[in-house]
């Protein structure tokens, strides 16, 4: 090659590595101004993180897990280092731990009725570890992207009241999303944003999935058994992100201890609504939410996963119930 060539490589080099910072450095602050305009951000949430710049950067989560808040507190720390915005060790536990004033607070509010009337619930199979989520899920990828086009334009279901959210479930296939659906209980498998809004129509006419009439070109597969979903959104909020992979090590641990591991399996979701209540814990079947979540919890809501009994001072609500309109004060 001569030094012509080289020369010309190198400037060329120089330039692609130039525009590749500033369309990160762009991408980073236009999703910073999204997610502040578009979601409903806790205004008070004090403990709000910044975005990082390269969430992608993080290393597969381990989920062996400690039973020391301070440990996994440490481990959750020097994951997403180095940020200099990231809360110290002790500032996290006190803001977002599971000893927060709102939820030792004697007076604190009854997390009863704290979420929507809603009859089906939709989670996306994301594949992608949940400290990687961007506060705006969808913008992860441009698949995710499209999706929510499609769902935007079927939003109202006049049928039934909805909610779709993110999981870190994997897809079968990564060019594709997988959708599982209570209370129907099925997975659509190998989803194109075409195949999505087949499926969405078809709910805007059907009450539930009848396979002689169900797009023929979606894979469905049946569920069985019991599915706990965990709110770990933690660039939506530090206490769902701090408390959240938390519940999911533990319960996953108690799960296999009691061998239950064929009938309960455990998730992390992206936002449910409710950061204050965090953990967050949902239930299939039935649906029930629950909230201010602790260690101390996980055997009981095993138990209750198992018996169908819901625990009442959790209790948030059900799917599929009416749920009577509380005050504005709730919303988060
Ligand atoms: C916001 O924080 C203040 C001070 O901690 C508290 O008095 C108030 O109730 C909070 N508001 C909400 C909506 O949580
Ligand atoms: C998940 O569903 C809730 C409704 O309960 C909604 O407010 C929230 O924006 C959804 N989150 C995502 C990431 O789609
Ligand atoms: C929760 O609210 C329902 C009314 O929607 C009520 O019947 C029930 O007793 C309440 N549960 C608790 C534990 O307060
Ligand atoms: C059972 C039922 O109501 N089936 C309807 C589902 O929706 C399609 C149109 O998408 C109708 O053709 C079916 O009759």
């Amino acid at each position: 090659m001569s030094r012509e060539n080289l020369k010309i490589l190198t400037l060329a080099a120089t330039i692609g590595f130039s525009v590749a910072v500033t369309t990160l450095l762009f991408r980073y602050y236009s999703n910073k101004n999204n997610s502040l305009s578009s979601f409903d951000v806790d205004e008070n949430n004090t403990a709000t993180p910044k975005p990082t710049p390269t969430p992608t950067s993080n290393p597969t989560p381990s989920t062996s897990s400690t039973n020391n808040d301070v440990n996994q507190g440490q481990k959750k720390q020097q994951q997403s280092q180095p940020q200099p915005q990231v809360l110290d060790i002790e500032e996290l536990i006190a803001k977002c731990g599971f000893c927060r004033p709102e939820m030792t607070d004697s007076n604190k509010e009854s997390p009863n009725n704290s979420i929507s009337t809603y009859h089906r619930h939709y989670f996306l199979c994301t594949g992608i570890p949940s400290e990687e989520w961007p506060a705006k899920l969808y913008s992860a990828t441009p698949l995710l992207e499209s999706f929510q086009q499609v769902m935007k334009k079927y939003e109202n279901n006049p049928r039934k009241n909805q909610v779709v959210n993110g999981s870190d479930i994997p897809p079968a296939n990564k060019d594709t999303l997988d959708v599982i659906i209570f209370p129907e209980m099925v997975k659509l498998v190998g989803l194109t944003p075409d195949t999505m809004e087949k499926a969405l129509q078809y709910f805007q006419d059907n009450d539930t999935i009848d396979l002689s009439n169900f797009p023929s070109e979606i894979q469905v597969e049946q569920l069985n058994g019991k599915y706990i979903f965990i709110c770990t959104h933690k660039q939506k909020d530090q206490r769902c992100g701090y408390c959240g992979p938390i519940l999911v090590d533990q319960l996953r641990d108690q799960i296999n201890q009691r061998g239950l591991e064929k009938e309960i399996q455990v998730f992390g979701t992206s936002h449910v609504g409710g950061h204050k209540y965090a953990g967050n814990v949902l239930v299939f079947p039935p649906g029930n939410w629950y909230g201010y979540v602790t260690p101390d919890d996980v055997s009981s809501i095993i138990d209750s996963t198992i018996s169908g009994e819901v625990i009442q001072k959790l209790h948030r609500g059900t799917m599929g119930t009416e749920i009577p309109k509380k005050e504005k004060s709730n919303k988060h």
